[in-house]
């Protein structure tokens, strides 16, 4: 039985010596995703399944997004068979309700979303605020990292830098990235105004549809997945039904792993 103190000290190098070989380990990735909602944790399964090294950074302390409390706090999500394989393929439980769609509990489906893309090797780094690129002829390289609450007290520190060969901005409704990359560095995206255009009102539908089909490289290096996919491109909002940031998520990784692939080959 080791002593008190000896347990206390062996307690804190053991967090302090993982922790920091963590972090080492993530200072040169393959695919930064930025943003823990649904389509950025989807991403990041599918990309660490693929071999590559991921890390996931978000700015709460919980990962998930806007996953955890489904509808107006009613937690529970709605996905449509499109989408099916994934939640199959990710082991998580569903009942059918209605014509080609499904319930999922949202606090179930959050945390198993969670599980399998760490349990296929992204890295996670919680309470991180992405708050600028590593942007190098004309291209981005990376994220500028700090900890949110640094940013939330307005102290004056400055980040650390994870280079990526490629950045996948997946903020959710306000595409912090896209944003940040066209005012920082006035440079024309690859969306319709060449800059973010902003969302649309509800259409479910539509939204879900254009979620996919927005989906994309807007600039060197830099993808946009989810709601963001859609702000970029002034696209609709869909609600409760998750099944397009699923498949957005998918889609973004297999897209990642081509240009990562591209960038290996040189
Ligand atoms: C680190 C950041 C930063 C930053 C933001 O909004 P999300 O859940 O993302 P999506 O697009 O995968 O899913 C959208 C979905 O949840 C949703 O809102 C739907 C379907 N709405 C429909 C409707 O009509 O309203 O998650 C984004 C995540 C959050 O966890 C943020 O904390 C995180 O990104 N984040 N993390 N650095 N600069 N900005």
């Amino acid at each position: 039985m080791l002593k008190i103190s000896a347990m206390e000290t062996l307690i804190s190098r053991g967090i302090i010596d993982s922790y920091f070989g963590k972090l080492k380990s993530c200072l040169q990735l393959d695919a930064a995703i930025v943003g823990g909602g649904p389509s950025g944790i989807v991403a990041a399964y599918y990309l660490a399944k693929g071999g590559y090294k991921v890390a996931l950074l978000d700015r709460k302390l919980s990962p998930g997004g806007g996953m955890w409390g489904g509808a107006m706090m009613f937690n529970d999500i709605v996905v449509q068979e499109e989408a099916m394989p994934i939640v199959q393929e990710l082991a998580l439980s569903y009942r059918p309700y209605g014509e080609g769609c499904y319930i999922v509990d949202s606090v179930h489906a959050t945390a198993g979303l969670l599980y399998q893309a760490t349990k296929a090797g992204a890295t996670v780094f919680n309470c991180y605020s992405v708050e600028d690129v590593v942007y190098k002829q004309g291209r981005v390289g990376g994220v500028v990292v700090n900890w949110t609450p640094v940013l939330r007290e307005g102290l004056h520190v400055d980040p650390l830098t994870l280079l990526s060969t490629t950045v996948l901005d997946a903020t959710g409704h306000d595409c912090e990235i896209a944003r940040t990359v066209a005012r920082k560095n006035g440079v024309r995206l690859n969306t319709p105004t060449g800059g973010v255009a902003g969302e649309m009102s509800m259409d479910a539908a539509e939204g879900e549809r254009t979620t996919v089909e927005n989906t994309k490289e807007i600039y060197p290096g830099l993808f946009v997945s989810g709601m963001a996919a859609n702000g970029v491109s002034g696209s609709f909002r869909m609600g409760p039904i998750f099944g397009g940031m699923l498949m957005s998520g998918r889609k973004v990784a297999g897209l990642m792993a081509q240009a990562i692939d591209a960038a290996r080959k040189g």
